[in-house]
């Protein structure tokens, strides 16, 4: 794919340049953006949960470079290969510059105006709702776009248009996390500031690979002085292992028994503070009666690591010892997902390690703003992380918007996959998907196809040829992070601003003034069909976090976040001096309605998945590479990026399994699973551990593989478990 060297874009045309481009839909009046012709604009990056801060360098009123910001608190001048690239994917030659709309005669995409698409939009959606009721039309959104663009999509479509079904690729990422938070704090908090990196004796990354998925945190990492112990949980022997003290591999989903098994160590050689736990927790009785059967030879033999590792890592919560357990997709996708979450909250409950510098049961998020979505999206939750079952909490989100309370739901509606499933059985008739690639990401990726296949298909994104896209009926070109304003939220509760730096191509609109268009030709109006700019949306955030552990009342506008280098929350009026760094619980107190903690357990299930002798290996599946990210639409539009990561989809395996099949490295190979084929090139490897594989989840087929196996808690996709055979590829 050819190269645009730098992104050389003029700033002379704000919004409305497109709107009287199409001709047609002026009225609506959208609000032209002010840009600075010249100097630095001070950004946070777009891709992952880290949060660098930007610098994105104008001349003559263009972006014509970017470096890493040495004043932003989080990466202090650093930042990983997508950061230093973020402007190459803006300037791809084969960005959507129109709306396109399939022709029913040709089955070509065809393109329309923006008034044509909104007709068409609006028709499609009326019809869906009307035919199947308030379930029959969803969006599927993102973590990946500024927060007021999430607050204004899932409040036009749940109270200013009144459907119910919506969910957010949080689900594939997330929904455990929160789930879990929710349940044993009371909300969904991830404890820590990024300060807790540096203040640990003892670190335990928990089926988390930093060291590509999270470079510059792996950094903060390595800035710690206290002269930690690293210790890295995984079945495979990643970057992030090979760079720690210890590498434990553990067989993929024994997690739970292992971590309950450590519990029951720790209980038995009498290591947990008991004046924590009687002050500030409860459920511990029962905790402590249920851990029991967790014996240790039950623990070595389900997780197959050594009685020498086991102890090694009891060893690691010596009282006194500052532990901080991290965890990311390892965990958060599985079959028990929520309650391995669960069970690294109890270790750090039990032993008093949190609300303390060093230590916390912290979930390391992952796209850039999937905070966001969990707080304000009103997806999984209301606006201010609210809950929709809460009649309370209701009657306050109705009464911010002037709407009557029975007019929203008292559930989050159905979820990401019964979502799909009800377009499958002809329930619903319309779908919507912003910035998310479903058709490539979702488990099991065929049934994201079937389900598509039955509805009235739009999808809103930066390209009009991703898997989703190509699928579309209606297609509607957005602007990307660097072409918007707004704010994200880190995975240290950060708010940081994110600025425009340019203008979407063509008729392409910012989201944000897609769902004004959206809301226009609906006809919401009222305090939603008000919105007019980032800013308004950051003041309605404002005053629905009011109150709320999530308040952010004390930053007054989102130039504040700017000046500060971003602001974590809790931040309400007057509460702390500018810049100080915080983490949660120091005070002791949770946000459930005792303000104790609970221990959540569950007994251990097997996974659902079993070899055998068709399919005797087990699938594993990740990040590949910290140049490639998720689907590649963004990443592979950087020559330098693609420099960076292997050219041909790749599978890793160990080297008896690959000796076994008579292969070679380099060699195609062909993956099967019971729901479909891949291709790959066979890496041979002794990081893994004989008898599972690892796939990279950009390889566009890596979700034929899988397998549709969820957390009965969360919802969220099992994607690191599935059943595989590996063959020559004939
Ligand atoms: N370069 C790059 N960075 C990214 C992304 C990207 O696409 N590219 N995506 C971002 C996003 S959205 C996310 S969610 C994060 C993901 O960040 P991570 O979760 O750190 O990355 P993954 O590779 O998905 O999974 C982490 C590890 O889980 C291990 N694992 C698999 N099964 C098990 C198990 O049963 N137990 C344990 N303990 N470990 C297991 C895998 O071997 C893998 O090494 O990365 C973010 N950062
Ligand atoms: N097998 C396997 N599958 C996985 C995972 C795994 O570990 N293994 N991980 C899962 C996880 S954790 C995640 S988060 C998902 C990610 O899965 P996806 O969300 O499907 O992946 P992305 O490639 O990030 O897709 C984002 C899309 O949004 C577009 N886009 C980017 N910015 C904008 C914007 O500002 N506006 C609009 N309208 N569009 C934009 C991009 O071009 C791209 O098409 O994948 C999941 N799938
Ligand atoms: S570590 Fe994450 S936030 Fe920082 S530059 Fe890399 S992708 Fe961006
Ligand atoms: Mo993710």
């Amino acid at each position: 794919m050819p190269e645009i060297p730098n992104l050389v874009r003029s700033f002379d045309g704000p919004a409305t340049r497109h709107l009287s481009q199409s001709g047609t839909v002026q009225g609506l009046g959208l609000v032209p953006g002010r840009l600075a012709p010249e100097g630095l604009l001070r950004t946070v990056c777009g891709y992952c949960s880290t949060g660098c801060g930007l610098l994105v360098h104008l001349q003559d009123g263009k972006a014509v470079n970017l470096s890493p910001d040495p004043d932003h608190p989080v990466n202090l001048g650093t930042a990983c290969p997508k950061g230093w690239e973020a402007l190459a994917p803006l300037a791809s030659f084969d960005r959507g510059r129109s709306p396109l709309l399939r022709d029913p005669a040709s089955g070509r995409m065809m393109r329309v105006s923006w008034e044509r698409a909104m007709e068409v939009f609006v028709e499609k959606l009326g019809e869906s709702l009307s035919r199947h009721g308030s379930d029959g039309a969803a969006f599927l959104s993102t973590g990946q776009i500024p927060t007021e663009e999430m607050l204004f999509l899932g409040a036009l479509w749940k109270f200013g248009i009144g459907a119910t079904a919506a969910d957010s690729n949080t689900r594939q990422c997330m929904a455990t996390a929160h789930t879990a938070y929710k349940e044993s704090f009371g909300f969904d908090a991830p404890p820590f500031s990024y300060a807790d990196f540096e203040e640990s004796d003892n670190l335990i990354f928990v089926g988390a690979n930093p060291a590509i998925a999270h470079p510059i945190l792996w950094e903060r990492v390595l800035k710690n002085r206290r002269n930690p112990t690293i210790v890295v949980l995984d079945p495979r022997r990643t970057e992030t292992a090979q760079a720690a003290t210890r590498h434990v591999a553990l067989a993929p989903k024994s997690d739970l028994v292992l971590l309950y098994g450590l519990a029951n160590e720790i209980l038995r050689r009498g290591w947990m503070d008991r004046d924590f736990v009687a002050a500030h927790t409860e459920g511990f009785d029962s905790f402590a009666a249920f851990l029991e059967e967790f014996t240790t030879p039950r623990a070595l033999g389900e997780s197959g690591i050594t009685e020498e590792e086991f102890s090694f890592l009891a060893d690691l919560f010596e009282p006194g010892k500052r532990v901080g357990i991290w965890w990311t997709m390892g965990v958060n996708q599985s079959h028990q997902a929520v309650r391995t979450a669960q069970a690294i909250v109890n270790l750090c409950l039990m032993t008093g390690n949190i609300g303390k510098p060093g230590t916390g049961p912290n979930s390391i998020t992952g796209q850039m703003n999937a905070m966001g979505s969990r707080l304000f999206s009103c997806t999984s939750s209301l606006p201010g992380g609210r809950n929709w079952t809460d009649p309370d909490h209701r009657r306050e989100v109705a009464e911010w918007f002037g709407i009557p309370a029975e007019k929203i739901p008292d559930t989050s509606g159905p979820a990401y996959d019964q979502i799909l499933s009800n377009a499958r059985w002809g329930l619903m008739g319309f779908l919507w998907v912003v910035a998310t690639n479903p058709a490539h990401s979702w488990i099991g990726q065929e049934d994201f196809d079937a389900a598509a296949k039955k509805t009235f298909l739009v999808v809103q994104d930066l390209y009009p040829d991703t898997e989703t896209a190509v699928m579309a009926d209606l297609y509607l070109p957005s602007g990307g992070w660097g072409e918007k304003d707004g704010s994200m939220i880190n995975s240290e509760r950060r708010l940081g601003r994110m600025r425009r730096a340019a203008t979407p191509p063509g008729l392409a609109l910012s989201d944000l003034d897609i769902f004004r268009l959206v809301a226009g030709a609906w006809g919401v109006e009222g305090r939603i069909g008000s919105w007019k700019t980032a800013e308004d949306l950051f003041q309605a955030m404002r005053d629905l976090s009011k109150g709320r552990p999530c308040d952010i009342s004390g930053v007054v506008d989102l130039a504040a976040l700017e000046s500060q280098g971003g602001v974590q929350w809790p931040c309400p009026e007057g509460a702390y001096p500018p810049g100080k760094e915080r983490r949660l619980f120091e005070d002791g107190r949770f946000f459930t309605k005792s303000m104790r903690a609970k221990f959540v357990f569950d007994p251990v299930r097997p996974s659902p998945i079993t070899l055998d002798a068709n399919y005797p290996l087990r699938l594993l599946t990740g990040r590949g590479s910290s140049s490639q990210w998720h689907t590649l639409t963004r990443t592979s539009r950087s020559a330098i990026l693609r420099s960076l990561a292997p050219t041909d989809p790749l599978v890793e395996m160990h080297p008896a399994d690959a000796t076994a099949r008579g292969l070679v490295p380099g060699e195609w190979v062909r993956i099967r699973s019971c729901r479909g084929r891949a291709r790959a090139r066979v890496v041979i490897a002794s990081t893994m551990r004989q008898g599972e594989i690892f796939v990279p989840m950009h390889a566009p087929d890596a979700n034929r593989l899988t397998e549709p196996v969820f957390d009965p808690h969360s919802r969220q996709p099992s994607y690191k478990d599935g059943a595989v055979q590996v063959e020559r590829d004939r």
